[in-house]
């Protein structure tokens, strides 16, 4: 069959309901969780708001527009390689450089919602990982990792998203030697459904914050706060997570979409 061909045979494929689209975005707006880092460190992101300029009224008698305060890195979001000091130096690692083929590729879903279920603190091995491709098939290189978690069923609290307590924040992520083997397999990006890419106890890992030191210095994305990945098969699906294109953006909020063939 010619590229043409199949190109429509996808498009009638998502007409008819055989491809379906699978919402991985969080609703984005006051509600949205916001990280926190500790105060010594750094600069929190601003929550996000949302202004009417008009609604049909005075200000816009026939029209209705919003103007938004907006971290770039809040919600469901896409990180870049210039967001980490290790991939600063990359001419295409911001949101309005990185080539757009990248924003489409296909995902690999590991499900480790067992285990952060039990164990809010889990991470993810390289042996988990190697364990997960022996049952499911090799991560291919350009592929996305995502850890399922099913983290987003606390999306509606942002104490339980954010999981915080005296000794730091509880969530479940990569360790060191997970982001190297999924660089090993040429991964394009590793995604989470946590506030961030790194798990809560990231800061105290060598090197600090694994998931962003080494992926953005590899000039690979992250992305995080995915949601309904507990809809997606293991593999076999695409997955579409496309920044805004932020003039020397260090990451953006995300409409990340996964093609998921209908069982
Ligand atoms: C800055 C510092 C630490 C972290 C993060 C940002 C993120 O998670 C992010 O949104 O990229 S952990
Ligand atoms: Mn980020």
């Amino acid at each position: 069959m010619s590229t043409e061909k199949r190109l429509m045979r996808v498009a009638e494929m998502l007409l008819s309901g055989a491809i379906e689209v699978v919402d991985l975005s969080a609703p984005l707006g006051p509600q949205t969780p916001i990280l926190t880092l500790p105060p010594e460190l750094a600069v929190d992101t601003p929550k996000i708001e949302i202004h009417t300029i008009s609604e049909y009224d005075k200000n816009g008698p026939f029209w209705a527009w919003n103007w938004l305060k907006l971290g770039e890195h809040s919600g469901t979001h896409f990180d870049a390689p210039h967001h980490w000091i290790t991939g600063k130096d990359f001419a295409d690692g911001y949101t309005d450089t990185i080539p757009v083929k990248n924003f489409v590729a296909p995902a690999n879903v590991i499900d480790c919602s067992a285990e952060a279920t039990a164990n809010a603190d889990f991470l993810l091995t390289a042996d988990g990982v190697k364990t997960w491709e022996a049952k499911h098939g090799p991560i291919g290189r350009g592929e996305w990792v995502l850890m399922r978690t099913d983290w987003d069923r606390r999306n509606g609290s942002v104490e339980a998203f954010l999981n915080t307590d005296a000794s730091g924040p509880h969530s479940p992520g990569p360790t060191v030697d997970c982001i190297e083997y999924i660089l090993s397999r040429e991964a394009i990006g590793w995604g989470t459904q946590c506030i961030g890419t790194d798990a809560g106890a990231a800061s105290g890992m060598n090197p600090p914050f694994p998931a962003h030191n080494l992926m953005h210095k590899a000039n690979r994305y992250g992305l995080a706060s995915l949601c309904n990945l507990d809809r997606l098969p293991p593999k076999g699906v695409i997955l579409i997570a496309a920044p805004l294109k932020i003039v020397r953006g260090t990451g953006s909020p995300v409409r990340a979409l996964a093609l998921v063939p209908r069982s």
